[in-house]
């Protein structure tokens, strides 16, 4: 019998190696030894996305090997994401949730709205490369509370201060959250959005903290 840390090591390991069919063996067997499926995904899977991230800074991997390790993770994801537990079962609000336009990464995205739908959340996934206008119209076909989007680049994280500033002028009742690699706190208030995360792990309780402030200012408390 495998230990919890021989387990997401494997799963870590498959996903650096882009070892599909191994990811897939080892995300079922940490369901089989009871190894919580979260902890499979962001300790296992993640993990190995992010020594790859590495290794692709470092010219040792390039844009194909990048891409059939996203293809393991996904695999593995695919096999792990069904046991991940509701949270709450309590609706906590809606999200409109999407990476930014001429961006496809989406990992990273990905996983925060696995986040957002375990933790009670409805969510309207836009999936990836999505034009800006598209946040606007679909936070206003859904009256989201939350609108958040997703940059892995320099270049397409300015898109982000430009849907801030068309939904603020629609809508100024939604909150916006940002992240993701090159998006920092401080890049978010100068964007002029509600709020940030750094991670999958903390993006729902800065999201609740969100609809929180934003109710007080509807009822005037603040
Ligand atoms: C995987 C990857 C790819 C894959 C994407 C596959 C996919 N389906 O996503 C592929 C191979 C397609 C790719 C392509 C390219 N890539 Co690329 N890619 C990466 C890589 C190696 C890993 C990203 C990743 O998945 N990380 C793992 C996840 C789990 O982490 P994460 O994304 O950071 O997400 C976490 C947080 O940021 C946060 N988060 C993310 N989003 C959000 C949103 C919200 C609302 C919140 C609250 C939190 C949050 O939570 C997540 C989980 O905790 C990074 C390097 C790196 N170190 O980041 C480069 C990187 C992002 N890529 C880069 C580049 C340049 C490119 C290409 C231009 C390469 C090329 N020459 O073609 C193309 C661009 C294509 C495009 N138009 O988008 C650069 C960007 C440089 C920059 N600063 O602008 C990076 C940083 C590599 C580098 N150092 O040069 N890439």
């Amino acid at each position: 019998m495998a230990t919890k840390e021989e387990i997401l090591k494997h799963l870590s390991d498959g996903v650096v190696n882009y070892q599909e069919e191994e990811v897939k063996e080892w995300s079922q067997k940490a369901l089989d030894e009871g190894i919580p499926a979260l902890l499979a995904i962001m300790d296992g899977l993640a993990a190995g996305m992010e020594i790859v991230g590495d290794l692709y800074e470092r010219n040792e991997y390039f844009v194909p090997e990048v891409l059939m390790c996203a293809d393991a993770l996904y695999a593995g994801l695919d096999i792990l994401r069904p046991h991940v537990p509701e949270q709450d079962s309590e609706a906590k609000g809606q999200v409109v949730i999407g990476s930014v336009q001429g961006d496809v990464h989406d990992i990273g995205k990905n996983l925060v709205k696995m986040m957002f739908d375990v933790g009670g959340f409805t969510v309207h996934d836009l999936g990836r490369d999505v034009p800006l206008e598209n946040f606007v119209e679909e936070q206003l076909r859904t009256d989201s509370e939350i609108v958040a989007m997703s940059a892995m680049m320099t270049t397409t994280m300015l898109g982000m201060k430009k849907v801030i500033k068309m939904i603020k002028e629609k809508n100024p009742n939604v909150a916006i959250m940002l992240g993701g690699a090159p998006v920092t706190k401080d890049v978010s208030k100068l964007f002029g959005a509600d709020g940030y995360a750094e991670s999958a792990g903390n993006a729902v309780s800065e999201a609740i903290k969100m609809i929180g402030r934003l109710r007080e200012v509807q009822s005037g408390q603040v």
